[in-house]
């Protein structure tokens, strides 16, 4: 089976993205399956366009993306996306989205495809700070959670999909009282996420 992995590139005011990071790590399989890396740009429209033609290539029976959400302290494992983008922030473009739907006539919201609670019992029993998130926020993060269910959906494929945001890594920040895990923590996080679903 192929699994693809995304990670964003940097965005706002963090020069490094930690998903970036861990997609250099990865191993090239796990467990007999490959594993398909895919960079993402932060950017509304185009997010999704740059890793469709890798879900067509590759036809991954898990896709698993992942972002970074700079003010969590634990890996989140996301519930659900929205089918709307309302955010004062900007995208690499300079785009900002308020009260927008993402896609029209479309469901209002998707389930995340992932065995959210199993990774969450396997991650807290090793001792990885890791929760499951109601809201993926409304910016390029949840709008990309959105199309791929959406994708997955109206294509009626059973791909397991979903998304996992991660915390800023240890290694970036600045003061020990932000929020931030060490990188192989994160990895570890990802890793077992993707076994976790395996199963
Ligand atoms: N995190 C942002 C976008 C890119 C990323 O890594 C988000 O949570 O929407």
């Amino acid at each position: 089976m192929n699994i693809i992995v995304t990670g964003f590139e940097p965005f706002l005011n963090n020069d490094i993205n930690p998903t970036l990071e861990v997609l250099e790590l990865l191993p090239k399989s796990i467990k007999g399956n490959d594993i398909i890396t895919v960079k993402l740009p932060v950017l509304y429209d185009q997010c999704f366009e740059v890793l469709k033609p890798y879900i067509e290539k590759y036809k991954p029976g898990i896709i698993i993306n992942l972002g970074l959400a700079a003010n969590r302290k634990n890996i989140c494992l996301e519930r659900v996306a929205l089918n709307v983008s309302n955010s004062n922030h900007e995208d690499n473009a300079g785009i900002m989205r308020i009260d927008e739907t993402i896609v029209i006539n479309a469901k209002n919201a998707y389930f995340s495809k992932l065995p959210l609670r199993k990774i969450y019992n396997t991650l807290n029993k090793k001792g990885i700070p890791v929760e499951i998130s109601n809201t993926a926020g409304l910016y390029i993060c949840n709008n990309l959670m959105y199309h791929v269910l959406h994708y997955i959906n109206i294509n009626n494929l059973d791909t397991k999909a979903g998304f996992i945001h991660v915390p800023l890594m240890e290694e970036q920040v600045k003061s020990k009282l932000d929020n931030s895990l060490p990188l192989v923590t994160i990895l570890e996080g990802v890793i077992d996420s993707i076994k976790g679903t395996l199963l």
